[in-house]
């Protein structure tokens, strides 16, 4: 096992690699003429100097010239160095500035790093997914696991679920975090790039050819640094299009609601633990002392269910916040789980239908997207009062705008407007609307995700909430009429 045998990387090879892209092709093109004229210079120089020492020595009755200031040499060895740096900064910069123009992209990702996990929401579809490492490197990598890291395929180079593409496509990646600095790299695509919270970078990418390529975070974020990483699969259009329909699908069935049996909750809640919590709870649920607590005998898992429930939902310091990671069945499974396994037997359970009721959008991990809002059906709404808008506008808010306007609307500079002091929201109420309806660039369109009263009730709030007070409002019956002439959805659903 020495020497990184059977660890991340399989083969080693002596060169950059050429990747799969037009830019990381150029990136490999300006490493290796770089590296000749390097290779050049250094033959020169040392050849030189090897000649000289060996030739003119001191045994041979050579004798060292003494000689100051010879301003034709100050002057050669100052102007052959620049025009070498200035030929080299010529192409350098090109490179440079295409890996940067993420100008005239078909589609958006936002790609969010996590201890330990990436999360990918496709701007454009309203796909959204975790992507963790896959069972079988996650129970090879567990500490006397008694298998053989080599036995298993891509060991800790492989995702549950993959990152999917399509080829040929310009696609812009915009890259944060939620809790430390993260970096996201595949090599075969010529980049990394950091994920930092609260900050947001940016890439791009047109994939030429089909395939899966892997990658890994490439920033240290903390004890399982290791086990995060990334694989992107690139398919041709119509498979893509496939993808995208089926996945969408999947997510709209979202969670199962019904009633389980204790014993079965338990059952499923173990994978789910394995996956999501062993990593800080250790599998047997003993705790890291001084970092993760043990679950084992814990005052919480054995005090009141409904005030664990809300720690595993919404999170505490170091404890991520699963409500939205997670979908109700399988919270459900997990807090189970906990109270009846690793030590514990409180014996009571919770079900998928009272975890429902506490996640902020009732579709557990789905997105709104999910929901099908159905703005044909004409039935008149009746009007509401401001304030019962703006109180059912923070929901809205939360599930659907927070991402990336922020709680607070504070924005992410430079990428996500404030709407906090925004002079959209302080000007024309229509224009607001009209903006809302129909996108602007990375800002998706909400005239088909949302249904009238959410949409009424979120621009509301965005008008008479997160420090705005414009004290005006916009009726659900007003936004139907709006809705009724929209065209219909662009995208296949
Ligand atoms: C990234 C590491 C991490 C992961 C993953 C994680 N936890 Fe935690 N958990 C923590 C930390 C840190 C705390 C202590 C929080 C505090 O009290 O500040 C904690 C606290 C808890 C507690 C309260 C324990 C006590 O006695 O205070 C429970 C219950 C719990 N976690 C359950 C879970 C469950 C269930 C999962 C999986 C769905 C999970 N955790 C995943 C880090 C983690
Ligand atoms: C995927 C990220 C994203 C989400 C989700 C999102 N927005 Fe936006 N929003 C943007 C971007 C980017 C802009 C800037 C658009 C432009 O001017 O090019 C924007 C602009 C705005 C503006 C105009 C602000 C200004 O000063 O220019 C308003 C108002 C707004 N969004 C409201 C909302 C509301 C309400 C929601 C939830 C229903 C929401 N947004 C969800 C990304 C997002
Ligand atoms: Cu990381």
């Amino acid at each position: 096992m020495a020497l990184g045998l059977g660890t991340a990387h399989a083969e080693y090879t002596l060169n950059l690699m050429k990747g799969v892209t037009k830019v990381s092709n150029d990136v490999y093109d300006l490493h290796m003429l770089i590296l000749w004229i390097c290779v050049f210079i250094g033959l020169g120089v040392f050849g030189t100097m090897f000649y000289s020492i060996y030739h003119h020595r001191k045994s041979k009755g050579h004798k060292a010239a003494q000689f100051h200031e010879n301003t034709t040499v100050e002057i050669i060895w100052t102007i052959i160095p620049t025009l070498i740096l200035v030929g080299m900064a010529i192409p350098a910069t090109k490179t440079l500035m295409e890996l940067d123009d993420v100008q005239d992209s078909e589609m958006s990702i936002k790609v969010t790093g996590w201890q330990w996990k990436w999360e990918y929401d496709y701007l454009d579809n309203g796909i959204h997914f975790f992507s963790s490492l896959d069972e079988a490197s996650n129970k090879a990598r567990q500490v006397h696991s008694g298998i053989d890291p080599r036995s298993v395929p891509h060991y800790l180079l492989n995702v549950d679920k993959p990152l999917v593409v399509p080829t040929k496509k310009k696609i812009r990646f915009v890259f944060t975090a939620a809790d430390v600095i993260h970096s996201w790299w595949v090599p075969e695509l010529g980049w990394k790039k950091d994920a930092i919270p609260g900050f947001i970078n940016e890439a791009w990418t047109s994939v030429d050819k089909p395939g899966t390529y892997r990658g890994q975070c490439t920033e240290l974020c903390g004890k399982d640094h290791g086990f995060m990483p990334i694989v992107v699969i690139a398919m041709d259009q119509p498979d893509y299009d496939a993808w995208v329909k089926k996945t969408k699908e999947d997510a709209q069935k979202g969670p199962d609601l019904s009633d389980q049996p204790r014993d079965q909750l338990v059952a499923k809640g173990a994978a789910i633990y394995a996956k999501n919590c062993s990593t800080c709870h250790l599998p047997d649920g003993k705790g890291v002392p001084g970092a993760f607590p043990a679950i084992g005998g814990s005052a919480v898992v054995k005090g009141d269910i409904k005030a664990q429930t809300n720690l595993v939902l919404n999170g505490k310091g170091g404890m991520p916040a699963f409500g939205k990671m997670l979908k109700a069945d399988e919270l459900a499974q997990v807090i189970t789980y906990t109270r009846n396994a690793l030590g514990n037997s409180v014996g009571d359970d919770i079900q998928p239908k009272a975890i429902q009721e506490l996640l902020p959008n009732k579709a557990g991990a789905a997105k709104p997207e999910a929901k099908a809002a159905a703005p044909e059906k004409a039935e008149p709404i009746a009007d509401l009062s401001k304030d019962e808008l703006v109180a059912a506008g923070k929901a809205v808010y939360e599930s659907n705008c927070a991402s990336c306007h922020q709680a607070e609307g504070q924005g992410m500079a430079p990428m996500f407007p404030a709407l906090h002091g925004s002079a959209v929201v302080k000007g024309d109420i229509n224009a607001q609307v009209d903006l809302m309806l129909n996108g602007k660039g990375m800002m998706p369109a909400f005239g088909h995700s949302l249904s009238a009263k959410d949409f009424a009730a979120v621009v509301t709030f965005t008008r008479n909430s997160l420090g705005n007070s414009v004290n005006d409002v916009i009726q659900p019956s007003a936004i139907q009429k709006l809705q009724a002439a929209l065209p219909p959805a662009q995208d296949d659903e």
